[in-house]
């Protein structure tokens, strides 16, 4: 007799998969190696990647600006399908198009909890502990064990991660083109329509023309802001920025004054807006001091190299500006992540001009050397 009883399927392939993937051994050294990838384990995902971004942030995981365990597999911007889970997971399933989550959603934290917190306690960004919920990893090579990063690790044909630092898609997604959905959009375009919710008629600038700096100009633009400040030292940023919505341009190096000094007399008084997608400290307070006194709001996107401080007068603080964090705008990430990709493909939103360069996955050197020669706003690489 046919057992129709309640025992069901876990969808656990319990293999381990060897596959192609990229191993930071140490600061700034970055190989590609062959990579045991071990089945997941109960609330667990094994995903096979279609395609990653290279993000600022992954530059800052290999050369130790946010501090990482050696050796790691870096990438948190992915997008790929489920290709097995482990018990108990009832969100995805296997074929399932899905997102990295580089903060996670547990839905049981304070953050989570709060109607408005998204840096979830199980985030594994700021600290990285560099292994998954339970303290171990799913990597090996050459014998020895490998981290993960941010429980995303994307360089990788196979990866591994919790339930919770992934989310389910539109079948209709375009895999090429959808990672960036995970990070660049969120953070900058997020920054701007959510965390900043930049008004009409509003002056803005926006620090740093890289990947996340042109997905905030984006959404100025979008929001309807009259005046987009774009600065960067890489002048050949502009040209893009200024097709993204940047009415004015400022090269740092190439000005008499503080910058902040000129931002402030292009607009009067300061920007209502002020954004900083770098991770320098020092334009983290030069985007402060951009904005207008009374009501101006400048929003952090960036993270700078652990330890470092910076200091703020304490009469511009009175005065009634506003400086806020932004994390991946804000946005509960396994809520409003897909809600993101069904906006675009109904198209609400046009993330097309945000990806300049795509590259296959065992090219990811030269994804690396166009990104370091200032070449990209984002390369993704296909796999
Ligand atoms: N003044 C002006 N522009 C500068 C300066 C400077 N002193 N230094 C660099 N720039 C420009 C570069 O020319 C470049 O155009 C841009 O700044 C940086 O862009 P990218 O493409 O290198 O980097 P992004 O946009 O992908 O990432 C920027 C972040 C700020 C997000 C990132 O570097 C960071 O700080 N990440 C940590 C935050 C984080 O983890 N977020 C969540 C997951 S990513
Ligand atoms: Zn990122």
């Amino acid at each position: 007799m046919q057992n129709i009883g309640t025992k069901h399927s876990t969808h656990t392939k319990k293999y381990t998969i060897t596959c192609l993937a990229a191993i930071a051994w140490k600061k700034n050294s970055l190989s590609l190696e062959k990579v045991e990838v071990e089945p997941p384990k109960a609330g667990e995902v094994r995903i096979k990647m279609t395609s990653t971004g290279i993000c600022g942030s992954d530059d800052h995981t290999i050369k130790g600006i946010i501090t990482v365990k050696y050796p790691f597999i870096p990438g948190h911007e992915g997008a790929g399908i489920v290709e097995s889970t482990g018990e108990g997971v009832s969100s995805v399933q296997p074929g399932d198009k899905v997102l990295t989550l580089p903060v996670p959603q547990c839905r049981e934290c304070s953050a989570c909890l709060h109607p408005k917190g998204n840096f979830c306690e199980k985030q594994d960004l700021l600290p990285s502990s560099g292994l998954m919920l339970d303290g171990t990893s799913r990597f090996t090579c050459k014998g020895e064990k490998i981290y993960h990063c941010f429980r995303t690790s994307t360089f990788t044909e196979y990866t591994v991660v919790p339930e919770i630092s992934v989310v389910k898609i539109d079948a209709a997604a375009p895999m090429d083109k959808i990672c960036i959905m995970s990070c660049e959009v969120p953070t900058g375009y997020g920054a701007a329509v959510h965390s900043a919710q930049v008004t009409p008629g509003s002056t803005c600038v926006v620090f740093g023309l890289g990947g996340i700096g042109s997905a905030i100009v984006m959404g100025c633009k979008a929001s309807g802001a009259s005046r987009i400040i774009g600065v960067d030292i890489n002048e050949e940023k502009f040209p893009r920025a200024k097709a993204l919505g940047v009415t004015d341009v400022l090269n740092p190096s190439n000005l008499k004054k503080p910058v902040q000094e000129v931002v402030k007399e292009m607009t009067g008084i300061g920007v209502d807006f002020a954004f900083e997608a770098i991770g320098l400290t020092e334009t983290m307070v030069a985007a402060w001091d951009s904005c207008n006194l009374s009501h101006g709001v400048c929003i952090i996107t960036g993270v700078s190299a652990p330890n470092l401080q910076f200091s703020l007068s304490g009469q511009t603080v009175f005065t009634g500006r506003t400086l806020k964090g932004a994390c991946l705008g804000d946005y509960k990430t396994k809520d409003c992540f897909p809600q993101l990709v069904t906006a675009y493909l109904q198209n609400k939103i046009n993330i097309d001009p945000l990806i300049t360069h795509q590259l296959p996955f065992d090219q990811l050197h030269k994804a690396f050397e166009v990104y370091h020669a200032g070449k990209t706003i984002r390369c993704v690489l296909l796999f």
